[in-house]
């Protein structure tokens, strides 16, 4: 089965996606995630001017060999640029693969090691009280694993909360012209996360898994406070408690609190990731298809993860595009060591333009049963909806304007 065109399509149905979508003399077509949220045109380049002409003519059987062909062979390794680029072409050709052997991707990565996939919710509210709320709604959809998220008193935007201009939508816009600057104050932040899951655990009794993100903004010290203020209430996870590139600030985190914890979406290759998993830093690992390299690379991560007693948890966040959720759930079904999986629903905008076999129920999720990954483009629909530049937000220290983390 030869490579005969590669494409990539840039369309923008709510927010921006990237997907390269490979044809072949069989008449089979592949599709690739590549999306990188802010940075996207770059990937795009990265994948029209320097991999696709690397491609035509190739046998899209062969995706280990092509792997090792975009990842040694351009010299300069590793970074998220690249690594969704590899990504992209290495979902695709697992498409095409599986395609022309009639089955769903999850046969060939070795089949079905459960039934169907446990995935969590975001429940973002403006305060406590609205927190509760989404918590109890989201339950009654069938979630038995939520994330909470809240405003924080004094701070007038805050990551993952609902923006009251946009119905529903949480401050992560991403749809900003240029990047829009939050405050922030961990002071405010350490005082408030505590007493939000103090009332969302009373609200919901014990019996749904609770989560929550940090989004990389503490100390490693203000984190392992963090860790340890949540410990009675039990969290499934405390995600990104610091940021993720220290494997150091993780030791201190572990020495004082047993609440888990989850690190990994902004990892791009095993070796981020090779000394937290190691040295047992983290319980769950947050990588995923597009941003870690392809399912390749994800499985060797989560193969090393396994022996280390290191689970899964696939970031899911609307950013990453219905192809990319569509072969992390053949990949959630098959890894032996899974956790849970992260699901932010698309819109109906975005379904619309990705038509898929994946479906939801009640708190879980299954990939379906069509050949390949089960998610298909529809073109003429993307077409009218062209690239917007847009750009995540930038933090700022609220009491000095210091640049932060977001
Ligand atoms: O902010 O994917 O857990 N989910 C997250 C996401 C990230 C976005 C960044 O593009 O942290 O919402
Ligand atoms: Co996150």
């Amino acid at each position: 089965m030869k490579i005969t065109a590669a494409r990539v399509i840039v369309c923008s149905p709510g927010r921006n996606f990237v997907t390269l979508k490979i044809e072949t003399d069989q008449g089979l077509t592949g599709l690739g995630d590549a999306t990188l949220n802010g940075r996207e045109l770059a990937v795009a380049s990265y994948l029209t001017d320097h991999v696709v002409p690397c491609l035509i003519g190739r046998d899209a059987h062969r995706i280990e060999d092509t792997w090792h062909y975009l990842y040694r062979g351009a010299y300069w390794r590793r970074g998220p640029v690249t690594m969704s680029a590899i990504a992209a072409v290495d979902t695709a050709l697992w498409d095409l693969k599986a395609k022309a052997a009639g089955m769903p991707l999850y046969q060939l990565l070795g089949g079905a090691s459960r039934e169907r996939v446990l995935v969590y919710c975001h429940a973002n509210g403006r305060d406590i009280e609205h927190t509760v709320d989404e918590v109890l709604r989201h339950r009654e959809l069938g979630y038995e694993a939520i994330r909470a998220q809240s405003g924080v008193p004094g701070l007038d935007k805050v990551y993952g909360v609902v923006d009251p201009d946009k119905g529903d939508q949480p401050y992560e816009p991403a749809d900003a012209d240029l990047p829009s600057e939050h405050a922030w104050s961990t002071e405010k932040y350490l005082r408030h996360a505590p007493r939000l899951f103090d009332a969302v655990r009373r609200a919901v009794g014990d019996d749904v898994h609770l989560l929550h993100d940090a989004h990389h903004r503490l100390t490693p010290i203000e984190a392992a406070r963090l860790a340890r203020d949540l410990e009675p209430f039990r969290l499934f996870w405390l995600e990104d408690a610091t940021p993720a590139e220290n494997p150091d600030a993780f030791r201190l985190l572990r020495q004082h609190s047993t609440t888990p914890i989850a690190v990994g979406e902004v990892f791009n290759t095993l070796w981020d990731c090779k000394g937290l998993i190691e040295q047992q830093l983290v319980d769950y690992i947050r990588a995923t298809v597009v941003h870690a390299g392809g399912i390749t690379h994800l499985r060797r991560i989560a193969d090393l993860a396994a022996i280390h007693q290191v689970r899964t948890g696939c970031h899911g966040a609307t950013d990453l595009s219905p192809v990319c959720m569509g072969a992390a759930l053949h990949f959630d079904l098959w890894v032996p060591n899974f956790g849970i999986q992260e699901h932010m629903p698309h819109t109906a905008e975005t379904d619309a333009v990705f038509p898929h076999a994946y479906r939801f129920e009640r708190g879980y999720m299954h990939p379906g049963d069509v050949p390949g990954h089960g998610v298909e483009i529809d073109e003429a629909l993307a077409a009218k909806y062209p690239y917007r530049r847009a750009y995540l937000p930038v933090n700022r220290q609220q009491h000095d304007g210091t640049l932060w983390h977001w």
